[in-house]
């Protein structure tokens, strides 16, 4: 058995030139999931404390739950505890924060998080994640974090992961050199490497997808879904819907069984919903990573670049030829 911890110890060792920077950004992460997970496993015994609304609103009008306030408080401060992350942003806070202190001035790399996404599943015990993205700043260090550190292109991203809080917790990253799984031993405390080197099948047989905007849909997607709906043998078609609307929940059973999750443009939203730079970019790495592909119906997700810390972008993402195969619709269509 292989902890989280002595894994990134000997991956760094693959690279001579590796300064360890990374993997102790790692642990942080690491150490700040294994508190939220701690949180979230009580929050039905304590809602009046963790659970339920802060009260407040995050930048985009969205009502924060306790949760999404803590588990941004959890990472922001594991991350700004050691010396290797120059500032982060996240979705829970309006503008980028620096860490300016004196023991940041070398700091090389900014994150970019989702500290918990699909919260307003937890009052009813659904799962819900943690996603991150990691990148080496462009300022030079010594100098304040920009803005341009933070709106980099996804192809620019050093390492990415999320956190699934299920019905066992997972951490699962990549560094560029494929996608690794960790579950989580409350007995031992530790992340236990159980899934190496994952890869998504090429064509899958599930699609998910929020139907109840289907009025909204731009033709293409719609075609897309008549599509996963008719019957062919050949190509196993209909396919299954499965729809958790947690992205993590729903992006991780894709990756494994194979299958495509599609947030689209709607009428009343016409970027969608997902957030391009903790949501979607973190995650069209990990697919990409793992042979799957991520589109914003049109073009690579990776490739788009940035304008803004909470943009928004139509996604799909998952098995290469189920995505291909929606772009085919999109192109015709829409
Ligand atoms: P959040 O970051 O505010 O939790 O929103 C993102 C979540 C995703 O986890 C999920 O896939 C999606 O919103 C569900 O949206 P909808 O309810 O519109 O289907
Ligand atoms: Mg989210």
């Amino acid at each position: 058995m292989i902890t989280l911890g002595e894994y990134i110890v000997k991956k760094q060792a693959e690279y001579p030139s590796a300064t360890g920077e990374l993997s102790s950004l790692l642990s942080s992460i690491r150490r700040a999931a294994k508190v939220v997970n701690r949180e979230i496993n009580r929050a039905g015994l304590a809602v009046d404390i963790i659970g339920g609304s802060s009260g407040s609103e995050n930048v985009q009008g969205e009502v924060q739950q306790k949760l999404d306030v803590y588990a941004n408080d959890m990472f922001k401060a594991a991350l700004e505890a050691r010396g290797e992350v120059c500032g982060i942003a996240s979705e829970e806070e309006d503008h980028f924060v620096a860490f300016d202190s004196e023991s940041h001035s070398n700091a090389k790399y900014v994150v970019l998080m989702d500290p918990l996404d699909g919260s307003s599943n937890i009052d009813v015990n659904v799962s819900v994640g943690t996603i991150f993205s990691i990148y080496r700043r462009i300022s030079k260090p010594g100098e304040p974090v920009t803005m341009e550190d933070f709106l980099q292109p996804g192809i620019n991203q050093i390492a990415a992961g999320y956190v699934v809080y299920g019905s066992s917790t997972m951490l699962v990253y990549t560094t560029g050199h494929g996608v690794h799984g960790f579950t989580y031993d409350p007995t031992l405390g530790s992340f236990c490497l159980s899934h190496e080197n994952i890869r998504i099948p090429e064509e899958g047989t599930i699609y998910s997808i929020n139907e109840g905007n289907y009025i909204k849909f731009p033709d293409g997607v719609k075609k897309y879904l008549k599509y996963c709906q008719e019957k062919d043998d050949a190509s196993k078609r209909p396919y299954t819907s499965r729809y958790i609307g947690s992205l993590v929940s729903d992006f991780h059973r894709n990756m494994l069984k194979g299958g495509i999750y599609i947030y689209p443009s709607g009428t009343s939203a016409p970027n969608g919903k997902l957030r391009l730079l903790y949501e979607c970019n973190p995650l069209a790495f990990l697919a990409e990573q793992a042979g799957g592909k991520a589109s914003d119906g049109f073009r690579r997700i990776m490739e788009i670049k940035p304008t803004s810390l909470h943009q928004r972008t139509p996604y799909f993402v998952g098995s290469t030829r189920m995505v291909e195969k929606a772009e085919e619709f999109m192109t015709q269509y829409s």
